[in-house]
């Protein structure tokens, strides 16, 4: 029988939480840009072997809200660190480990849970940087185990997941052997329209896009597929479309190159640019765009 259960992956925001579930789950599940508050809600990567099923819980970076969006944001670290097996605090190898991140983790140690320390980003980070920076977890009373990873590159990945193994509480399995997430195809296929908008943009606008499939269809072999990028402010329409609408031909481009690798097809991918004034405040758009209170 296997060991199963539920490891909540928590952090800062651009920790590298995703990239890190990424490369525990071996597919890429959740998306990834060196933007903070690129991961909006809970993203469920599964792992599954010959003894065990670890369901790893990507989330958001921890952030100060705003605007309702962040208020759903924050509910889903709330409840992705609920009921789980392990918490899997992530913390940035390279730019240290700060007062809050300390803070937090004695915050969660009250909840009576495992907590392991994943310092990411080592392939980046001088030994003699790293050194201090991991003698500030000495002192913390209740922390289980510290690993150091660098997710890009696959190193101690393995080592951390295999640590991770004897923390699952559970025998029930909760997906499929071969299940590497809970999201639906039309949900990466977005979720990859945005890492584009994500990569292609200047700091200021991507917090404020959205985005929304109208059309994800089947055509022979290959799919049709129709998107609107949403943005809240009209002064972000012409920034993103680009001159001659050159920005958003480049986003179309390497998101089609990203969705035909995820559906294993050709696509035919039209995308349209959309203002909606303030929608991260608006309970409509948001339930619309899949952020209402879906629970793990
Ligand atoms: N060099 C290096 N870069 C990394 C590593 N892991 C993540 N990154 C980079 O760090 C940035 C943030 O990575 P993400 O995985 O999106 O970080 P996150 O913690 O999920 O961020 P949010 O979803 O915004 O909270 C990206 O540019 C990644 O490529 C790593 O091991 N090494
Ligand atoms: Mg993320």
């Amino acid at each position: 029988m296997r060991k199963t259960g539920f490891i909540a992956v928590v952090g800062q925001a651009n920790a590298g939480k995703s990239t890190l579930v990424n490369s525990l789950v071996g597919q890429k599940v959740s998306i990834v840009s060196p933007k903070p508050q690129t991961t909006r809600e809970q993203i469920l990567g599964v792992w599954t072997d010959e003894d065990s099923q670890m369901v790893f819980v990507d989330t958001p970076g921890f952030l100060h809200s705003k605007n309702a969006l962040g208020d759903y944001m924050l509910k889903s670290i709330e409840s992705a660190v609920q009921d789980v097996d392990c918490i899997l605090v992530v913390i940035d190898g390279h730019d240290g480990i700060d007062d809050r991140e300390l803070a937090q983790i004695a915050k969660y140690r009250s909840r009576n849970v495992p907590i392991v320390v994943a310092v990411s980003k080592i392939d980046i980070t001088q030994p003699p940087r790293l050194m201090p920076e991991l003698a500030k977890l000495n002192g913390i009373e209740g922390l289980n185990e510290v690993y150091c990873v660098s997710a890009k590159r696959n190193n101690g990945v393995e080592e951390l997941k295999q640590g991770l193994k004897k923390y699952l509480s559970g025998s029930e399995m909760y997906f499929e052997e071969d299940d590497v997430t809970d999201k639906t195809m039309r949900f990466s296929v977005s979720e990859i329209i945005r890492e584009k908008v994500l990569l292609a943009c200047e700091q200021e606008i991507p917090h404020g896009v959205g985005v929304e499939i109208n059309k994800m269809q089947q055509n022979g072999s290959a799919w049709d597929i129709d998107a609107t990028v949403i943005v809240e402010k009209a002064s972000h329409k012409p920034i993103i479309l680009g001159k001659h609408g050159a920005m958003i031909k480049s986003i179309g481009v390497h998101a089609r190159e990203s969705i035909e690798k995820l559906l294993q097809a050709n696509v035919f991918l039209t995308l349209w640019v959309k203002v909606k004034e303030d929608w991260r405040n608006n309970p409509s758009m948001l339930n619309e765009l899949g952020y209402s209170n879906r629970q793990k």
